[in-house]
Order: structure tokens, then sequence, then C-alpha cells
């Protein structure tokens, strides 16, 4: 039996299809003629990234355009390249449309969220034992990760500092909703095989969560080598200072991707909400019951979810959780809109300065 040949010749060799490449993206580039060639980022310097192509890895810059429209790739992302043979450095003209995306609201910008990893299918929400387990910062991630078109994993690493591993799990259960909960030991090797399930070949799987919860002894431990070995390729930054920067996607020998992020100190929930229903699914069901459609629990009376809380049926800490956090998606999304309508107004003033200059540069 011959291999089905693609009519439009722009299906990319087979390499990519083990970078997570799928038919929406070789859709997307089927526009693009011979010369240009598809890749993934696997490192992101300020300005410089690595893309990791259907046959070797090289340096690039994003085009003047991309950086233009503030539409930068971010680890993860599909992207089109331009290699001129007598250039060192290779053009990113294009970002390819992301499956999923997972951000983050900036704190003290102007309300825009800032990409961490694109085109993930499943997340690892990491937490340890000891300090960090903190059930309403897993709340936070899980309502990041609802959000991004990702599927979240909630990995409880350090079972070796636990007296009984077994109650990690427990103590987890009532945020997790019905999220997959995995306890290991990253140090010690132990809980791996309940990982399996979520390594699969061409899946792209990204970990977050604090510094120091361990998410590169686990990515070493899961590659069975040292990741810092693979640190991006040194180039120079313009300003004859060599940058480096931790390589980060990896791919391990199952054939899965994975994104390693660095830990995020704050972690705003950006302006997408479409993760707080789902990281609360209890709080939305009983929301049917509440008098105004609208209710925001908060106030409102014959309001359903208090009334659960006062009867025991809804621990407080979890309403408490909700509503900080539904206020803090208020928050974002109304500087959002004061960020975008201020770079309106920039934009109309720079278009009505043209149109004067040009008005006054007419007479002459
Ligand atoms: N006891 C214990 N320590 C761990 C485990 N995994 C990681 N660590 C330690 O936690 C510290 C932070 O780990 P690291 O992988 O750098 O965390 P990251 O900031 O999330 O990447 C290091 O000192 C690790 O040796 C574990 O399973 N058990
Ligand atoms: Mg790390
Ligand atoms: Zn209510």
């Amino acid at each position: 039996m011959t291999p089905e040949r693609d009519p439009c010749g722009s299906t990319p060799p087979g390499p990519l299809a083990s970078l997570g490449w799928d038919e929406t993206l070789t859709a997307a580039f089927a526009r693009y003629p011979a010369q240009y060639r598809p890749g993934r980022v696997s490192c992101r310097q300020r300005t410089v990234f690595d893309v990791i192509t259907a046959n070797e890895s090289v340096s690039a810059h994003a085009s003047g355009a991309l950086r233009h429209a503030g539409r930068l790739p971010v680890v993860g992302d599909f992207v089109v390249l331009l290699s001129q043979p007598e250039a060192a450095v290779s053009t990113i003209v294009d970002v390819l449309p992301r499956r999923s995306i997972i951000a983050r609201g900036l704190p003290g910008r102007d309300g825009a969220d800032q990409p961490i990893a694109a085109n993930v299918d499943l997340v690892f929400i990491v937490t340890a034992a000891g300090r960090d387990l903190n059930l309403r910062r897993i709340e936070r991630y899980l309502a990041l990760v609802n959000a991004s078109g990702a599927q979240p994993v909630i990995l409880v690493n350090k079972a070796d500092l636990a007296g009984d591993p077994a109650s990690l799990a427990k103590t987890v259960a009532p945020v997790a909703a019905g999220v997959p909960v995995v306890v290991v030991s990253a140090l010690a090797g132990t809980g791996f095989a309940g990982l399996a399930p979520y390594l699969a070949p061409g899946w792209t799987v990204a970990l977050v969560g604090s510094s120091g919860v361990g998410k590169s002894t686990l990515i070493n431990a899961l590659l069975g080598r040292a990741a810092q070995e693979t640190a991006c390729v040194r180039i120079h930054d313009g300003k004859g200072r060599h940058t480096t920067s931790v390589r980060e996607l990896f791919v391990l020998d199952s054939g899965t991707l994975v994104i390693d992020t660095p830990g995020l100190r704050e972690v705003g929930l950006g302006t997408v909400g479409g993760g707080l229903a789902e990281t609360f699914p209890e709080i939305a069901e009983l929301a049917f019951d509440c008098r105004f459609s609208d209710c925001t629990h908060a106030h409102e009376p014959g309001c359903a979810v208090r009334e659960a809380v006062d009867a025991g049926r809804l621990s407080r800490a979890r309403l408490e959780s909700y509503l900080r956090l539904a206020g803090e998606l208020a928050f974002a999304q109304e500087k959002a809109e004061i960020g975008s309508a201020r770079s309106e107004r920039r934009r109309w003033k720079g278009i009505s300065k043209q149109a004067r200059d040009f008005r006054e540069n007419k007479g002459r």
C-alpha cells in the first residue's frame, strides 16, 4: 500500500507529527509557498526563539510585523519560518492558530494577559507535600487551566516528605472536583505509574506550579537525564552579550512533549472567565436554585449557594475562594477594557495626527 499523497503537497515531513502537529495546522499552513517551513518554539528568550523543525533546531527572530502587532510566539507555538541561506538566524513570520493557550493576568499592566505556553493538551498542576500544599492555590491554578483549553491533572510531589502519602490525595480531593490527582515523589521515583496514562505520544504536557515544588526534578526524572544540559543555544543578544536560558520544551522517550514553566510568583487569573464554573462545579450546580439568575452569591437574597454554606453542605472556605477569584476576574476584565480603550485612543490619536500632517503638507 502506498502512503496517501497530500494534494497540496503541504504536509510537513513525518517528524512534525511527533511534535504535536495536527490536521488543523496542516490546513493553516497550506497557504504558505515552498520556501516557508513550519516549526515549534522550544525556548523563548527576550527576542530570540529556538524553533524545532522537521529535521533540526534553529534560532529565529520574530518578524517586525509580528512584534508591532504584539503577536510574539510563546513556548509551544507552531510558527512559520523563513530562512534566508545567507542569514544565520531565521525569521518567524507567523504564529499558527493555537488550540490552547495558558495565560495569566500580569499584575500592574494594562490588564493584558501574559501568555505562558501554547498548544498544551494537558497541564500538570504541581504542588508539593508540606508547606506548599495550599488548596486555595490549587483552585487558582485550576481556574487558570480550565480557561486555557487544556485538561488539568493535579500532581502532588514530595510524597516522601509525608507520613502517609495516601492522605495527600484525600486532602486535595475537596478542591479537585473530579480532576485526577496523582501523588508522586520525583526524588524517590515513586508513583510514576500513575502518570503513565497522561504521557501519550504526541501529546503536549505542561507543568505549572510554584517555584520549588519539584517541576524540574520531575522532568529530569521523566527524561532520565539532567535537563539543564540541554539549555538553549547561546546567542548574541545584539549588545555583544551572550544570553542563556534553559530549554522549556522536551521530548520524552515515550514521544510526549513536556513544557516546563518558570515558577510563577503571582498567578493573576487573567481575563478569561470560562474557568470558574468548571473549577467550582458544585457552586455552579447550586446556583441554579438562586432567586436571581445573575446572583453573585455575595449578598443577594434567596441565594442557594450561601444557604448551602449555612446548612453545612458547602464549605465556607470554598465559597470565599470562589468569591475572591470571581472578584479578581471582574477587576481584571474591567482593567483590560480600560486598557484596550486607552490603546484604542492612542491608535486614533496616531491616525488623526497622520491626517493632520497630511493636510498640513498638502499645500506645499
Ligand atoms: N524531598 C523531596 N524533595 C524534592 C522532590 N522533588 C524535588 N525536590 C527538591 O525540591 C527542590 C526544588 O526542586 P526543583 O525541581 O528545582 O523545583 P522547581 O522550582 O519546581 O523546578 C530541590 O531541592 C529538589 O531536590 C521530592 O519528590 N522529594
Ligand atoms: Mg524549575
Ligand atoms: Zn447565589
